[in-house]
C-alpha cells in the first residue's frame, strides 16, 4: 500500500522522483485524492514550513521541497478535480506597482500552495487596478501584497484603499523586508507576516 508518510518525507527531502512514484501508486490503489494531498504532500510542506521558521532549513531547501511537491501535484490535480476536493481558499498575491522583486513573494506563493491554498500569482509591478480586477473575477478570499522597496510601500496603502472602496471584503495581508506590523496596522491591513512560513499561519487564521 502507498506510504503517505514516505510521500511527506519525499517532499521534505525534495525528492521529486519518489514523490511522483508514491503519488502514482496511491492513485492506482484508489486512495482518496484528498488524503494523498493532506496526509502526504501538505503534511510534508507543513514540516518544511516549521523547519524554515526555526532556521533549521533555508531558502534552497524550501525551493527544492516545493519543486517536488509541484511535480507530484501535476499528477494529483486531475484526481482532485474529479473528486471535487476544494482548495482551502483562493489567494491572490503580487508584488506591488513599481517593485520588481519577486523571490520572497514566490516563496510565500509556494508555501501557500503547499498548505492547500489555490494561488493566483499576479507577478511583479502589479497595479491596484489589476489587484481589484483579479480579486473580483476570481472571488478570492485572501489578498497578499509584497514589497521590498521603501519607495513602493505607499502602493500597498493605495491598493488596500482601492480594494476596500470597490466593495471587496477579502482579507488583506502584507509582507516584505521593509514592512512591519506597525505599518500593517497603520494602513489597516488584516495581517502581516515576517516570512513565508508565518504567512501561511496568518492566512489560516484570517480565513478561519
Ligand atoms: Co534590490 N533592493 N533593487 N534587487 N535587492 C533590495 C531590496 C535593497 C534592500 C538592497 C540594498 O540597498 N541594501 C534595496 C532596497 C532599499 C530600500 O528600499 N530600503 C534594493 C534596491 C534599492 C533595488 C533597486 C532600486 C536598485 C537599483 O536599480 N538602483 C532595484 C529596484 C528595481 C525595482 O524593483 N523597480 C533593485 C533590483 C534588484 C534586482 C532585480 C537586481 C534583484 C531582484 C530579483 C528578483 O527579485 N527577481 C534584487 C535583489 C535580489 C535584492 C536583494 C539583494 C535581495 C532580495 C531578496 O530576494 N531577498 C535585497 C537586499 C537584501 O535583502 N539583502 C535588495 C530574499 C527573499 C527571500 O527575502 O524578499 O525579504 P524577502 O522575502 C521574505 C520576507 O520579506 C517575507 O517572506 C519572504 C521569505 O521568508 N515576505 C512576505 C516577502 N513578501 C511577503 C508577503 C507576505 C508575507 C511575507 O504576505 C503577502
Amino acid at each position: 500500500m502507498a506510504d503517505l508518510k514516505a510521500l511527506a518525507e519525499a517532499v521534505i527531502k525534495g525528492d521529486p522522483n519518489t514523490a511522483v512514484t508514491i503519488t502514482k501508486q496511491a492513485i492506482e490503489e484508489k486512495m482518496p485524492a484528498g488524503d494523498i494531498l493532506k496526509n502526504g504532500l501538505i503534511a510534508g510542506m507543513d514540516i518544511v514550513g516549521v523547519r524554515f521558521k526555526n532556521n533549521e532549513v533555508y531558502i534552497p531547501e524550501v525551493l527544492i521541497a516545493a519543486r517536488a511537491m509541484k511535480m507530484a501535484m501535476q499528477i494529483l490535480e486531475p484526481e482532485l478535480v474529479k473528486a471535487g476536493v476544494k482548495p482551502v481558499a483562493k489567494f491572490v498575491v503580487g508584488t506591488v506597482q513599481g517593485d520588481l522583486h519577486d523571490i520572497g513573494k514566490n516563496l510565500v506563493a509556494m508555501m501557500m500552495k503547499g498548505a492547500g491554498f489555490e494561488v493566483i500569482d499576479l507577478g511583479v509591478d502589479v497595479s491596484s487596478e489589476k489587484f481589484v480586477e483579479k480579486v473580483k473575477s476570481t472571488g478570492a478570499h485572501l489578498v497578499g501584497m509584497s514589497t521590498l522597496l521603501t519607495t513602493t510601500m505607499p502602493k500597498m496603502e493605495k491598493t488596500l484603499k482601492d480594494l476596500r472602496s470597490s466593495g471587496i471584503n477579502a482579507k488583506i495581508m502584507i509582507g516584505g523586508a521593509p514592512v512591519t506590523q506597525n505599518y500593517a496596522d497603520k494602513i489597516g491591513a488584516d495581517g502581516y507576516a515576517a516570512d513565508a512560513a508565518s504567512a501561511v499561519d496568518i492566512a489560516k487564521r484570517l480565513i478561519a
